[in-house]
């Protein structure tokens, strides 16, 4: 894999503490703020802290550690949200990847959009 890394994008500033960001949980390995731009009442992006440009980048090239961190910190999310859907409405999770993907952000960042009906997307 020919991945490289933008060390200039939005997220790994924030990151690196040059831009603020509304945190909504911080972990070893991963961070997760609130949305600039929410589309939803809960818009919050869940990022590595590792150098992953994509979703597939992640998957293939994090340690477990950070994978594990990554998923159970976004099932926190949502446990804290109550949005889960054993106890509460639902959600949706995106993370767009390269140009047909529409990824503004090549740092690998996964959307949760909850507290709303969100629509069908795949038609
Ligand atoms: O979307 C990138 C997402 O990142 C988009 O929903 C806006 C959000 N964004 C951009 N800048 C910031 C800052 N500074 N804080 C919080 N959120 C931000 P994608 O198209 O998936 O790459």
């Amino acid at each position: 894999m020919a991945y490289t890394y933008d060390d200039q994008n939005i997220f790994a500033k924030i990151l690196r503490g040059e831009i603020p960001n509304r945190t909504v949980i911080e972990t070893e390995h991963t961070l997760a703020f609130d949305d600039i731009a929410p589309q939803a009442p809960h818009h919050v992006l869940v990022i590595p802290k590792g150098f992953y440009v994509t979703a597939d980048h992640f998957a293939a090239e994090a340690s477990e550690a950070e994978i594990v961190d990554f998923w159970r910190t976004f099932g926190s999310i949502c446990a804290d949200l109550g949005v889960s859907p054993d106890a509460g409405d639902g959600y949706r999770i995106i993370a767009n990847s390269g140009r047909h993907g529409v990824q503004d952000v090549p740092h690998f960042h996964l959307h949760i959009l909850a507290g709303r009906p969100l629509g069908r997307m795949l038609k």
